[in-house]
């Protein structure tokens, strides 16, 4: 598969998941902008077939290479930052949940669900947006793990897959700001996450960056149960040079600390 194929599918599925992205990517094309994007994400377990170890062989097949690890010890998550193979492609963000530190209950809850996984699946590089890879869970598992882990009630009914892109607002040229961005985002009627302030970080951490608030659909849970749920969101970035001229690359955990906020159903979103 090539790199190009890899993002075509992975946009497809997260379009569809995601009406707010064509909306704000096609916004943006109209107003004469060219859209390069910075990064894409994705979640998963450190638990059955499918952590982060297991996963991330599809991004060094695609020719991705290693470059910083984060920790995120409130969230319970790590994760890695990833190269692309030429600098205009996209970065990746890989993250995983510590199961190990959620309640035993919690950990029930999660192996029931890898469980389920057909390890043959995870062998392929479509497995990245292969969705959820086991039975839709019940609203109280759901909310048990709303409970402990924002993170990990997300992934149990979203899966794996895009949960965001990112336009390089670099590329830009009127919208050349994080802020003009921003605005023009909320002219579409769409609300931003402000938790941490609309825009994370600075010119000084070498990195700005903002996000929708994630979209929401009705979700069947087990046993027939429909609620709303948020889905995925869309990220801004601009990147800073540092003192020797090279753009930065990586991320900024400060600011990836409240981005992931970009899904919560609960107040923190909400928060200035
Ligand atoms: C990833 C959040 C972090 C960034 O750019 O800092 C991130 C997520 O929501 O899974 O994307
Ligand atoms: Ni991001």
């Amino acid at each position: 598969m090539t790199l190009d194929q890899f993002f075509d599918n992975l946009w497809n599925d997260y379009t569809a998941m995601t009406p707010q992205a064509q909306r704000i990517h096609d916004a943006f094309v109209d107003a004469g902008e060219n859209i390069i994007n910075d990064h894409v994400a994705f979640r998963t377990f450190d638990r059955g077939p499918i952590t982060l170890a297991d996963l991330e062989p599809h991004l060094l097949a695609l020719g991705y290479t290693r470059y910083e690890p984060y920790d995120f010890a409130a969230k319970k998550l790590r994760a890695y930052g990833y190269l692309p193979p030429s600098p205009d492609q996209p970065r990746v963000f890989l993250s995983e949940l510590k199961c190990d530190e959620l309640s035993a209950s919690a950990q029930r809850i999660i192996d029931g669900l890898v469980g389920q996984i057909d390890a043959e699946r995870v062998q392929a590089p479509e497995v990245l947006w292969a969705g959820r890879l086991w039975a839709p869970p019940s609203f109280e598992d759901y909310q048990a793990l709303m409970e402990e882990s924002e993170y990990a009630a997300w992934l149990a009914i979203i899966g794996l897959r895009a949960n965001h892109f990112t336009i390089s607002v670099n590329h830009f040229h009127s919208y050349d700001s994080v802020e003009k961005v921003l605005d023009k985002i909320e002219s579409l009627g769409l609300g931003i996450n402000a938790s941490g302030g609309r825009i994370k970080g600075s010119p000084d951490v070498l990195l700005e960056q903002g996000s929708t608030l994630a979209d929401r659909a009705e979700f069947s849970f087990a046993g027939g149960q429909i609620e709303e749920i948020p889905t995925c969101y869309y990220e801004f970035a601009k990147r800073y040079r540092d003192v020797d001229g090279k753009l930065y690359q990586g991320f900024v955990a400060a600011s990836a600390d409240k981005i992931f906020e970009s899904t919560n159903v609960r107040g923190e979103r909400h928060a200035g």
